[in-house]
C-alpha cells in the first residue's frame, strides 16, 4: 500500500508540474538540452525536501529491552510497570519501571500452546488501582472429557504476585483447530469489556450469530460475571461485530469513539477494520478464493475494511499513539506484521474513519511481529517471539 500511495503522489506531482506543456519547448537540440536541464532542476526542487527528509538520521533509537519467551500482549499498568503474557509458558511477567524483569512470574496457568493457542491477551480492570484485577485470555488444555477452551480469566495482582484466577467466560474449541483464536481484550471508557475470537478454522462461525467464534464481543462486568453489554446490537447476545476470521488485536481509539481491529483475512484480505456495532466484516463459508479488498462482499450488514493488504501481512498487535515523545505521530495507528516483522505507521484523516497514508517505520534491524503499545514515557514498545523492544527519542522530551 505504501508503494501505491507513493506512486499516486508522484504521479499527481508530475501531472501538476508537467514542464513540457507549460514551457512549449522549441524543436532544437540546444533548447532540448536546456529543457532537460530545466526538467531535472524542477524534479530536484520537487523532491529535494523529501530526499533531505529521508536522509535525516531518525530522531529515535531502537533497543532490546529484554529477551522474552514469546510475549503475546504488552500492557502498561497505571503505575508504569510493563506486564506481558508468555504464550507457551502460560505466565504473566512484569518489567519494572527501572527496566528490570521481576524474577518470578506474576502468575502461571496451565495452557495448551499449540500453534496459535496459549496465554494471549492481557488488560487491566478499569478499577485496577483499587481492586488489582487483571484480565487475560488463555487456552485451557483439553481433557478426555473437555475440549481445549479459550477462556477469559480475571485474577488479582498485588506487589507483583497474582492470585485467585477466576474463569469469567469460556469458548470451547470444538473444531480442533489450532489457528484463529483471536484472543485480545480491552475495556472502553464506560467499563465495558471487548474480546476478540477467531473463527476456530470454521468460516461458518463468522456468519453464525449463535456461536462465539469469528466475532468481537462486548460484555458488561457484573457481580455474577460477564453478561452481554446493554445496548449491544443483537438481543441477549454479547456479539458486537461479526464476519471476522481472526481479529487478532484491536484498539479503542483514545481520540474518538472508533475501534480499529487487525483482521487476518485469507489470500489477500488482511485488513484494518473500523469496528462498528452490528456490522459484518464479510468472512464466511461462501467467501471462496476471491480477493475482495475494498469491493463489497454479498452478506448482510456488510462493512468494508479501511484498507486491505495483498499479499497478506499476518497482522499482529495494533495501537494508537497517544504519547508525547513523538508529537508528529500523535493519533497515528501503529501495527506489527508477523510475516515481515515490520512496524507500520498509519495516518488517519480528521474523521478518523479513513486512512490517508501508511508507511513502514525503520526499526534499525529489529522486528515487530506481535504486539505494540505506547509506553508512559511516550516510547513505542513492541515484541517478537524472542524479545521486547523499545523505540524512543534520542533526546527525550
Ligand atoms: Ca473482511
Ligand atoms: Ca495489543
Amino acid at each position: 500500500m505504501s508503494t501505491i500511495n507513493l506512486s499516486t503522489s508522484l504521479f499527481s506531482t508530475l501531472t501538476r508540474h508537467n514542464p513540457i506543456d507549460s514551457l512549449r519547448i522549441p524543436l532544437c537540440s540546444l533548447c532540448l538540452c536546456g529543457s532537460i536541464l530545466l526538467l531535472l532542476l524542477l524534479l530536484l526542487l520537487t523532491f529535494a525536501p523529501a530526499l533531505s527528509r529521508a536522509q535525516e538520521p531518525p530522531a529515535y533509537s531502537v533497543e532490546r529491552l529484554h529477551i522474552a519467551n514469546y510475549p503475546v500482549t504488552l500492557a502498561f499498568a497505571p503505575d508504569g510497570r510493563l506486564f506481558y503474557t508468555e504464550k507457551a509458558a502460560g505466565s504473566v511477567r512484569v518489567i519494572l519501571p527501572d527496566g528490570t524483569l521481576q524474577p518470578d512470574p506474576v502468575l502461571t496457568l496451565p495452557v495448551d500452546s499449540l500453534v496459535e493457542r496459549g496465554l494471549l491477551g492481557l488488560t487491566f480492570d478499569p478499577g485496577y488501582a483499587e481492586n488489582g484485577f487483571i484480565w487475560i485470555v488463555r487456552t485451557a488444555p483439553g481433557t478426555a472429557r473437555d475440549y481445549p477452551t479459550n477462556q477469559i480469566i480475571r485474577f488479582r495482582e498485588q506487589d507483583g504476585l497474582g492470585s485467585d484466577p477466576q474463569v469469567m467466560f469460556s469458548a470451547p474449541i470444538t473444531t480442533g483447530e489450532l489457528h484463529h483464536n483471536g484472543g485480545n481484550l480491552h475495556f472502553d471508557s464506560d467499563g465495558l469489556l471487548y474480546a476478540s475470537f477467531g473463527d476456530y478454522g470454521l468460516a461458518a462461525n463468522a456468519q453464525d450469530l449463535t456461536t462465539v467464534p469469528g466475532k468481537i464481543h462486548r460484555f458488561a462486568v457484573t457481580e455474577d460475571g460477564l453478561i452481554p453489554a446493554p445496548g449491544n446490537p443483537f438481543p441477549d447476545s454479547s456479539i458486537y461485530a461479526y464476519g471476522l476470521r481472526n481479529p487478532f488485536d484491536f484498539v479503542l481509539d483514545p481520540f474518538s469513539d472508533a475501534i480499529f481491529a487487525s483482521e487476518n483475512g485469507p489470500k489477500c484480505d488482511d485488513e484494518i477494520d473500523l469496528i462498528l456495532p452490528g456490522r459484518n466484516y464479510g468472512w464466511g463459508p461462501d467467501y471462496g478464493d476471491q480477493c475482495f479488498g475494498l469491493e463489497p462482499v454479498p452478506v448482510p450488514d456488510y462493512q468494508p475494511p479501511l484498507i486491505s493488504f495483498n499479499p497478506t501481512l499476518g497482522m499482529g498487535g495494533i495501537t494508537v499513539y497517544d504519547g508525547t515523545a513523538f508529537p508528529g505521530w500523535t493519533g497515528d495507528l501503529f501495527f506489527c506484521d508477523w510475516n515481515g516483522g515490520v512496524l507500520h505507521r498509519v495516518t488517519l484523516d480528521d474523521s478518523r474513519a479513513a486512512i490517508t497514508q501508511i508507511e513502514p517505520v525503520d526499526l534499525q534491524g529489529f522486528f515487530c511481529r506481535i504486539d505494540v503499545v505506547t509506553g508512559p514515557d511516550g516510547a513505542l514498545y513492541f515484541a517478537d517471539p524472542m524479545g521486547i523492544y523499545r523505540l524512543r527519542p534520542i533526546s527525550p522530551g
